[in-house]
């Protein structure tokens, strides 16, 4: 029997290449569309009935196209949105949560929203970000916030606030829209604009194509937020317009509002990248999607290496949730790409998991299928092979921090964002800097991955003036920072995040203090690494790509990942399970002292871990002597005196104040050298 099969299977003639008017029957004609009867076979065989289905594939269905009942609840003077509203607001780019600070038993949560933008590659132009910083005093927290993966986030918003707020920003070329929901998110680019290399440019172009390409075509955005007024900052390429409406083998809905989505929208948030060899900016291991431009010796694009099913997020206790790096699914030639990128979209669309949303990512499609069988699956779906996998050179991580010329003669300057929480606190103003550099001087600005921001096509001659007001408002130079800040990341957690199950953002600054000076203490005083932090499993800030991962188990209490590498292309382990953070030292300390001693010469802390592995690391640890570290004492020898002596050498040592080991020993041997001589 056929119990379950994908939406798009139940109403065959939805699938675009099957004529529509023809009957079911007919349609699975296994000449005519051999895919199509593939993929109900397949699907037959995962038997799943739509009573299972997940909650959320309802609310997605019954919400015409994200229209309601968010559309209903704005208009409503409440204080925030029903459990079904929260799910679809989701797709508009905002998730509703509460101050979890000010709970208070028997009262109504203090609700607020929290908007998230979406930018491909993290471009903001100026406008925007003087928009955003202030909607952020108007009606937010006072704050703007990087996050991993190169949006903005604004927290603190009102119900009654979040549509004005939404509109300023989509008046002022911005958008929420996709950035949150079942769909793909932001898509990530390197942050480094480099005008003489051409593939860097190329990834910024792919990275916008590819999230035009995949944006949700309802309209509802529009309707909801800006009365249907329609603002589209930048048109869509026309190949684009055109690849979304192309056939392909099943990739298109047929007749929907949402040609690539159809009513239910993807089974789980999808995350997809686009970078240039070496660049590894962008974690691109762990994302769903990833696409490497290729280019031939004059630059000119020539295609894309493709990997998929990359995805960090676990849950504590359930082995069959883990973190995952992607896998090489092969190349295709740059007039593919689009096609190639929907056959990957549309497989987890039809087989992702629809029941068990900790299995609905496209990493356990992966992990299930086997590279092989995946590929061929996306084959069906694209109706060509994929090319070998190319030959690329290894990833490597750089964060572009500090002033760059960008290869046109203007400058870019990356400057580190702790947290990437952009705000003003005694002594550091951020927030005033940013904001009257924009004013001064427009630039445009890139955020990075690692919740940083780069601010680009400066004049040579305005540098001054920039590191001015920079130095006026406490923003510590590059060198001053110390590496361990500069390279880690912490995700929100309390008190806005509601999954946070502890600390991150609030504690990571003393963590990175006693790590310091721990690492001082061991004899370690220039030692770097990464170290990446958050207060639940699901790993908002990537702490299973760091070489030093605190992942939040309990109050206070963390879960130590180590061994990944410092340029993010191999994953941590767990290491230790429960970490009570005051025991910190304790548990670091004989790492470390390890590390000095059985380092390779320049080996990193990562790759150390990595090579000796987890049982030498508990090994060392067992046999550890915390007192070895301690500074020997020096051997002291007893002799007992006289009490009147020892009462007279008390006073003459505090009348010399010299201290009485000195003065006794002095005289001793004074009296000691008399008998010699005599
Ligand atoms: Fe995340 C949920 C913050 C990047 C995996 N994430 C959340 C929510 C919205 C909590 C919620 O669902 O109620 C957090 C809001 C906190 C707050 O107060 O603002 C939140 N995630 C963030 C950000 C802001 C962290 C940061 O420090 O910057 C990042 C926003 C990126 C963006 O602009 O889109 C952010 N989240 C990530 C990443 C990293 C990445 O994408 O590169 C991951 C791990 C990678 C992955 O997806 O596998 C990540 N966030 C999750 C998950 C687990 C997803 C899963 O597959 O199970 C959740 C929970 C969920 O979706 O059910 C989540
Ligand atoms: Fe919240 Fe967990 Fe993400 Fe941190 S990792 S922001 S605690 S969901």
């Amino acid at each position: 029997m056929l119990e379950y099969i994908s939406p798009y299977l139940r109403n065959p003639d939805r699938i675009t290449g099957i004529p529509t008017g023809r009957k079911a029957a007919e349609c699975w004609d296994l000449k005519t569309y051999p895919h199509s009867i593939k993929l109900m076979a397949t699907l037959t065989t995962n038997s799943r009935t739509d009573s299972k289905l997940s909650k959320i594939e309802g609310i997605k269905e019954r919400s015409q196209f994200l229209r309601e009942p968010v559309a209903t609840e704005l208009k409503q003077d409440t204080t925030h949105f029903s459990e079904d509203g929260v799910q679809i607001l989701k797709f508009h780019g905002s998730y509703q949560q509460d101050n979890r600070d000010n709970r208070v038993k028997g009262q109504e949560k203090d609700y607020q929203m929290m908007l998230r933008t979406r930018n491909p590659g993290g471009f903001i132009p100026p406008q925007l970000y003087l928009t955003l910083d202030r909607l952020s005093s108007t009606y937010g927290n006072q704050t703007l916030r990087v996050t991993t993966r190169q949006g903005f986030q604004l927290h603190g918003i009102l119900k009654r606030n979040l549509k004005a707020a939404i509109a300023s920003i989509v008046r002022s070329m911005g958008s929420t829209l996709g950035a949150c929901g079942d769909l793909n998110r932001n898509v990530m680019a390197p942050p480094a604009p480099f005008k003489n290399r051409p593939e860097y440019d190329f990834a910024w172009t792919y990275a916008n194509n590819i999230a035009d390409l995949l944006a949700p075509q309802s309209g509802a955005y529009y309707e909801i937020w800006l009365d249907g007024e329609k603002i589209i900052s930048a048109e869509e390429a026309p190949e684009v317009k055109a690849a979304r409406e192309h056939n392909g083998n099943g990739t298109i809905v047929h007749e929907s509002p949402e040609p690539i989505y159809g009513d239910r929208y993807m089974p789980r948030k999808f995350k997809s990248c686009v970078t240039v060899p070496g660049d590894n900016s962008v974690d691109l291991y762990s994302q769903d999607l990833a696409l490497v431009i290729i280019t031939d010796e004059s630059g000119e694009l020539q295609g894309f290496n493709i990997l998929a099913g990359g995805g960090l997020a676990r849950t504590h206790n359930k082995e069959e949730t883990f973190p995952r790096l992607a896998d090489e699914i092969g190349y295709v030639a740059k007039a593919d790409i689009y096609d190639a990128v929907k056959a990957i979209v549309a497989t987890q669309r039809d087989y992702g998991d629809r029941v068990n949303r900790r299995h609905a990512r496209l990493k356990y499609l992966l992990d299930d299928w086997g590279v092989e069988k995946f590929r061929s699956t996306v084959e069906g779906y694209f109706g060509k092979s994929f090319q070998p996998f190319r030959a690329l050179p290894d990833f490597k991580y750089e964060d572009f921090l500090g002033w760059h010329e960008q290869g046109d003669g203007k400058l870019f300057l990356g400057i580190s964002v702790r947290n990437g929480r952009v705000c003003d606190t005694e002594g550091w103003k951020l927030k005033t800097a940013l904001r009257e550099i924009t004013e001064a001087f427009s630039l445009p600005m890139r955020l990075t991955p690692h919740q940083n921001i780069l601010l680009y096509e400066i004049a040579p001659d305005d540098r001054v003036e920039i590191d001015r007001i920079l130095r006026e408002n406490g923003i510590k130079l590059l060198e001053e920072i110390d590496p361990l800040e500069r390279l880690s990341m912490a995700c929100p957690a309390l008190p806005t995040c509601g999954l946070a199950i502890t600390e991150s953002e609030r504690v990571i600054p003393d963590i990175l203090v006693r790590i310091r000076k721990l690492l001082d203490r061991v004899g370690l005083p220039k030692e770097e690494f990464v170290v990446r932090m958050t207060g639940c499993p699901n790993g908002c800030a990537r702490p299973y790509m760091a070489e030093l991962g605190l992942v939040g188990r309990a109050p206070n209490v963390y879960q130590l990942w180590l061994g990944a590498d410092s340029h993010q292309t191999r994953l941590a382990q767990l290491y230790l399970d429960r970490l009570n953070v005051d025991d910190l030292e304790a548990e670091l300390e004989p790492l470390l002292v390890f590390f000095k001693k059985a380092r390779h010469e320049d080996e990193r802390f990562g790759d150390f871990c990595h090579r000796v592995g987890f049982e030498a690391l508990r090994q060392f640890t067992e046999t550890y002597d915390p007192a070895s570290l301690k500074p020997k004492r020096k051997e002291r020898h007893r002799i007992r005196i006289y009490d009147s002596v020892y009462e007279r050498l008390k006073a003459e040592s505090q009348r010399l104040g010299k201290p009485m080991l000195d003065l006794a020993s002095e005289a001793l041997e004074k009296y000691l050298n008399e008998l010699s001589e005599s």
